[in-house]
């Protein structure tokens, strides 16, 4: 795993067309970030791993992505203390209700940042996680600042 205070993490490849809108907040702000595959079922050992290095080496928030069962940030947030935010994946069957409902449905005493289903979903976990670090960057902040104030003024008042 890559060094880099956001790491992006999701439980297939197959969630990457989803997940790959987190990264646009991300280097619009310049934040430096780093994704991998990790799944809650299929390679529990690396949860675990991920979980142990991203305290140890300087990751100041996680976004986890998964779909279905979803238990990828739940079980990440159970296992660190750093600040999980979750992305619920459109899965085949029940297009992410079903992921929506198991990462938002945290039992009390583990929290995890559920965003919206899918792109947009993503989209928002990446700029949260700036948000997060702006708190302790003044940089970061006035970037988020200006970045606000640009998507403000491109808001046209007239329909046509
Ligand atoms: C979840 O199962 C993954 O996060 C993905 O959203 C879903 C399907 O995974 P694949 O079967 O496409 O690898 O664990």
């Amino acid at each position: 795993m890559s060094k880099a205070p956001v790491q992006i993490i999701m439980g297939s490849r197959s969630d990457w067309p989803a997940m790959q809108s987190a990264i646009e907040p991300l280097q619009a702000l310049k934040v430096d970030y780093a994704t991998s595959i990790v799944s809650a079922h299929r390679t529990p050992q690396r949860l675990y791993t991920f979980c142990r290095q991203s305290e140890s080496d300087g990751t100041r928030v996680i976004i986890a992505g998964a779909g279905g069962s979803a238990h990828l940030a739940g079980m990440a947030a159970a296992m660190t203390w750093l600040p999980v935010i979750a992305v619920p994946m459109p899965s085949k069957y029940l297009k992410g209700v079903d992921s929506l409902l198991s990462m938002v449905q945290m039992p009390k005493g583990v929290a995890v940042a559920t965003q919206a289903i899918g792109e947009a979903g993503a989209y928002n976990a990446g700029l949260l996680a700036c948000q997060m670090l702006a708190l302790s960057d003044p940089a970061l902040q006035q970037r988020l600042i200006d970045w606000r104030r640009a998507q403000t003024d491109s808001v046209a008042e007239d329909v046509q």
